[in-house]
């Protein structure tokens, strides 16, 4: 890696945005290629963050900081991204559902997501089934649903039957998570998979559409 990529992806460890922002932009004006710059830069070290939150090492703080100073590089990126052809590894759709409205942990798997280069339609929180259905039917490969009550839990469930039930089940891969998520739930109500955290539902997401 160059001087200045590792500085970008230095800067994402440290959660620093403004040398980030600095640095995607001197690394754009000396002429280096955007996706490039996306996948030495910001997509590895997201990649570091994700690994160092599975050693214990970073916790969610360090990983939301990193997570919105890697934002800030891509949303430099974003234009000149698209300009020069570079395509998402694919489109997830993102919400907590209906009655739930706990979104800090559906943000950060968002941004981990992002960070992975997936393209993001973020839905919110109180998210109805069939606001789901609307937004897959817009095109999507990968559906996250999130709930943090055990309350909004069954709606999990119902919101991948209203997706069943709108003929498009087969078309996306549907992935869970949230505190009273575990991978025995998401068996049983039909998910594709589950992720305890936002690093997980990275490598999960990438791994399904693969
Ligand atoms: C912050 C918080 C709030 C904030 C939410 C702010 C916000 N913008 O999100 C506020 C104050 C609004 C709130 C309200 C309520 N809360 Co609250 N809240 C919490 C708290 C303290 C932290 C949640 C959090 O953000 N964690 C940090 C994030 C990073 O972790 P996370 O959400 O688990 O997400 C990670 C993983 O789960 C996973 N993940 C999450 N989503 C997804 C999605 C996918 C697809 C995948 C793969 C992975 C994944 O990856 C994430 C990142 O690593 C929890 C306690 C706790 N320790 O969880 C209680 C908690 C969830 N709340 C609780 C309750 C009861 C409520 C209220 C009902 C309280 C009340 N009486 O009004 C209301 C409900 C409002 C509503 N309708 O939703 C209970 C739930 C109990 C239960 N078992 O149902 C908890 C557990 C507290 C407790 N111990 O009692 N709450």
């Amino acid at each position: 890696m160059d001087g200045e990529l590792k500085a970008i992806y230095d800067a994402i460890l440290e959660g620093d945005m403004e040398s980030v922002t600095e640095g995607v932009h001197a690394s754009l004006d000396a002429g280096e290629a955007p996706g490039e710059i996306l996948n030495t830069a910001l997509i590895s070290a997201m990649e570091r963050v994700g690994n160092l939150f599975e050693e214990g090492e970073y916790f969610v703080p360090e990983m939301l900081v990193a997570a919105r100073a890697m934002k800030a590089g891509l949303e430099i990126l974003r234009p000149h991204l698209a300009d020069s052809g570079v395509d998402p590894v694919g489109k997830v759709v993102i919400g907590t559902v209906k009655g739930d409205l706990h979104d800090i942990g559906k943000n950060l798997v968002g941004m981990m997501l992002e960070g992975a280069g997936f393209e993001i339609v973020d839905l919110g929180t109180d998210v109805t089934p069939d606001l789901f259905v609307a937004a897959i039917q817009e095109g999507a490969d990968v559906v996250g649903l999130s709930a943090l009550l055990t309350t909004t839990r069954p709606t999990m469930k119902n919101t991948i039957q209203a997706i069943e039930e709108s003929g498009l089940r087969d078309q996306v891969k549907i992935i869970i998570g949230g505190a009273p998520v575990t991978a025995d739930y998401a068996r049983q109500i039909g998910a594709d998979g589950y992720a305890p955290d936002a690093s997980q539902a990275a490598s999960l997401a990438k791994e399904l559409i693969s």
